[in-house]
């Protein structure tokens, strides 16, 4: 059985647990605690960040390079173009997904979260014991700066301006790359989902997210893609499909 070790909300985990949902894979997941259960993440991977999928012998670190693992184990559906220069397309959506919008995305998400006691409380890891989860959610957001740079001005409208570009131009069932989904979509749909929490991230976080990003005018029919993504991944697989 194949092997996740995550953060839950992480959105590189979530790609990774897409790619799986969609090629129909089962997977057991193993959340990692953050700080001393990356120990055991070291001596597993030889690295202390999520996600890692361990396939037998196989332990695999890093997003993309687990998407393509999975997808040498399952070629079907195909997630990767046969189409060089689609494949080309979707390499630089994918890493810009992964790099610059997600520097962006969790720079949000602190600020957001620096700003919301409750939003603090929710993203903290189910096992921080009650009275230390009351303290650090009960703190000003000043603790969160210290795990990384908050939203800069400049970063935050270069994020809206791309999102609003991709916006513009895709329907509701529409790709990013050809006429098929690939792991551009499935990129840049993770990354959506910590600006505004889907159903699937539970019930205290689904439709939370980023103030003036979640409630975007112009990005609503983006989030509603996300959203409709997830379902159409489940559907790509035949034996799940509805
Ligand atoms: N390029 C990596 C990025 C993974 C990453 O940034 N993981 C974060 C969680 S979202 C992490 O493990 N952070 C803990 C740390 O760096 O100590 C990928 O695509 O998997």
């Amino acid at each position: 059985m194949l092997e996740l070790h995550q953060f839950r909300h992480s959105a590189f985990c979530l790609k990774v647990r897409m790619t799986l949902q969609a090629k129909g894979l089962s997977f057991r997941e193993v959340e990692v605690t953050p700080g001393i259960g990356q120990i055991a993440l070291f001596r597993l991977s030889g690295q202390r960040q999520v996600p890692v999928l361990v396939d037998g012998d196989d332990v695999v670190a890093d997003s993309s390079a687990i998407c393509r693992h999975l997808e040498a184990l399952r070629p079907d559906p195909a997630l990767i173009p046969a189409d060089a220069r689609q494949r080309a397309q979707m390499h630089l959506i994918e890493d810009w997904a992964d790099t610059t919008l997600a520097a962006a995305v969790r720079a949000a998400l602190l600020q957001a979260a620096a700003d919301d006691p409750q939003l603090r409380n929710v993203l903290l890891p189910d096992d921080v014991p009650s009275p230390v989860r009351q303290v650090m959610s009960g703190l000003p957001g000043g603790w969160l700066s210290g795990l990384g740079e908050l939203l800069g001005q400049e970063q935050r409208s270069s994020m809206l301006s791309s999102l609003c570009a991709i916006a513009d131009g895709l329907d509701l069932n529409g790709c990013l790359v050809g006429n098929a989904i690939t792991l551009a979509d499935i990129a840049v749909g993770a990354q959506l989902s910590l600006l505004r929490f889907p159903a699937s991230a539970g019930d205290a976080l689904a439709g939370r997210g980023v103030p003036g990003i979640s409630d975007h005018p112009r990005l609503q029919e983006l989030f509603r893609w996300r959203d409709q993504l997830e379902t159409r991944l489940i559907n790509l697989d035949p034996a799940t499909a509805v």
